[in-house]
């Protein structure tokens, strides 16, 4: 009977790891890292969880067994570390794999205002083109988004496309995403700005072919 609920249960709790604003629906290489960290995380937590219900349990059960040295110093001391050192090196070597450098990867604008966005590309006679809610980016390829803000401190997220960063006034911020293939992805200010923050929702298009020939008029986003 277990089995059963537990199968019929598996499509509902997958499913909840899918949507437009998911960080465990990855859409590129950036975010397929972070995504990997998070179940790294979450499976050493589980772990750690474990075994103190474990120690909690032979504690209660066999007060003798629990005191011995080796429950406490090799399973209560050593093996947290060892997972808490596991899950610190990994979330290092995802941040230093993922963190912008000067490698040639297109960079494009990103401008915050209370209470919305003005995004910035360089098209193709390489005038720089502006969308108030849309932002362009090629497939494909790392991108850099140079981040900023005009009043008060937003934060840029493309949870499917990579990590979040603040847009701080008079600071450049450099942030990676990189989308695997052309499409449409979902994006928003992730830091309480004010009365208008949850509307600054905004639409990242991902181009096969960059810079792209003719952008999408501001007046037709939804
Ligand atoms: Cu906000």
């Amino acid at each position: 009977m277990t089995r059963r609920w537990a199968i019929a249960a598996a499509p509902a709790v997958l499913a909840a790891c899918s949507g437009p604003l998911s960080t465990l629906d990855p859409g590129g290489d950036v975010a397929r890292d972070i995504a990997r960290l998070w179940w790294g995380m979450l499976a050493g937590a589980v772990l750690i969880t474990a075994l103190v219900l474990v120690l909690l349990a032979l504690g209660f059960g066999r007060p003798r067994a629990a005191l011995h040295r080796h429950w406490i110093y090799g399973l209560g001391l050593w093996f947290s570390m060892a997972v808490l050192v596991g899950v610190l090196g990994a979330g290092l070597w995802v941040g230093e794999r993922n963190v912008p450098r000067d490698d040639g990867a297109v960079r494009v604008r990103a401008h915050a205002v209370q209470w919305g966005w003005r995004f910035t590309h360089d098209g193709a006679d390489g005038q720089p083109v502006t969308d108030t809610r849309r932002l362009h980016i090629p497939a494909g390829q790392p991108v850099d988004i140079l981040i900023t803000s005009q009043d008060v401190i937003h934060s840029f997220w493309v949870p499917r496309l990579g990590g979040k960063l603040d847009a701080i006034p008079g600071r450049e911020n450099r942030l990676r995403v990189q989308a695997a293939r052309a499409g449409r992805f979902d994006g928003l200010c992730a830091e309480f700005c004010g009365a208008g923050h949850a509307a600054m929702r905004f639409e990242v298009i991902a181009h096969e072919d960059w810079p792209p020939a003719a952008p999408e008029p501001t007046q037709d986003s939804p």
